[in-house]
């Protein structure tokens, strides 16, 4: 039998479900998910061996009316960069609705000109089952898609019939990533990412899009990882929040991320974090890529 092989990035408007789909087909977290739109800033790549096909899906930050921040425009680029190379599409919307941001997303989609599997998320959210089908129906008239596959990414529902499917779109040829890679993403990322996912789940308004986690350092002692990272802010009364009355606030998201890396990597972590104000830091090429 021959092996197939590609890259399909994962479209949508913020908050449809795009990281959560993906590191549930993968069956690991290398993408943070919360309820907050925008938290994905990143092209992450998350591959999945099976034994016929390597399918290298791309989560993406969702597609947005462009803002004056560089770091928006920048997570535009990253979205539609990541069709470049790819062997098929996933546009992800929401059972039961469809936005303008659904429209743009698809939009970028077909610009592409590749093959487009569209995935109605969230099924279990739909009130009425019997609605689930006219919704579909109605989506088959949007495009011409080469299929559309319902499931709930969260409850693991269909999932494995969307990989099935998927994979039935890739071309032949050997695997992209060595086999047994999850991620192109190192330690560090995955390491400050966890970190910024539980400050943006404990913190509010303004402040999850204004922070930033990056790792300074990181070293192994014995089986332990030990990391310093590095907590940035866009203003100084940022600086207390993040940190909390007694330091509690940053302690606690760092303990989360903390216990959740053990249990992604079955090894110890020591976290040290600290807050520094980087007026402007979403503005800067230095700290935006
Ligand atoms: N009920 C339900 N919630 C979901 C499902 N998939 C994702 N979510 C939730 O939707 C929110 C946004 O998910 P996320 O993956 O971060 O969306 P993204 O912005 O498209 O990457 C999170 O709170 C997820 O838990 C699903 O199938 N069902
Ligand atoms: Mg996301």
């Amino acid at each position: 039998m021959s092996f197939r092989a590609g890259m399909a990035p994962i479209l949508g408007r913020p908050n449809v479900g795009k990281s959560t789909l993906l590191n549930r087909m993968l069956k690991e977290k290398v993408s943070i998910e919360t309820r907050k739109p925008q938290t994905t800033r990143h092209a992450i790549a998350g591959v999945r061996n099976a034994r016929a096909s390597q399918l290298v899906l791309v989560d993406t930050p969702g597609l947005r009316a462009p803002d004056r921040r560089l770091l928006s425009r920048n997570m535009n680029r990253a979205a539609a960069g990541a069709l470049a190379g790819a062997s098929l599409v996933l546009v992800v919307v929401e059972a039961g609705r469809w936005t303008r941001g659904d429209d743009r997303a698809l939009n970028e989609a077909l610009k592409s000109q590749l093959r487009c599997i569209l995935v109605v998320n969230k099924i279990d959210c739909m009130r009425r089952r019997e609605d689930l089908f006219p919704y579909l129906e109605w989506c088959a008239g949007k495009a011409d898609f080469a299929e559309i596959v319902p499931v709930s990414a969260l409850r693991e529902d269909n999932l494995e019939r969307l990989c099935d499917v998927v994979a039935g779109y890739l071309p032949e040829g050997g695997p992209l990533f060595p086999e047994g890679s999850v991620t192109d993403r190192g330690m560090e990322f995955r390491i400050a990412e966890m970190l910024r996912e539980k400050l943006t789940l404990n913190t509010h308004r303004e402040v999850p899009y204004d922070l930033d986690v990056v790792a300074t350092s990181l070293e192994m002692r014995g089986r332990a990882v030990v990391a310093e990272l590095e907590v940035r802010v866009n203003r100084a009364s940022q600086r207390g929040i993040v940190i909390g009355r007694g330091g509690l606030r940053l302690k606690a998201a760092a303990r989360q991320a903390r216990l959740e890396l053990q249990r992604i990597f079955r090894r110890p972590f020591h976290i040290r974090a600290r807050v520094r104000v980087r007026k402007n830091w979403f503005n800067n090429p230095r700290f935006c890529q």
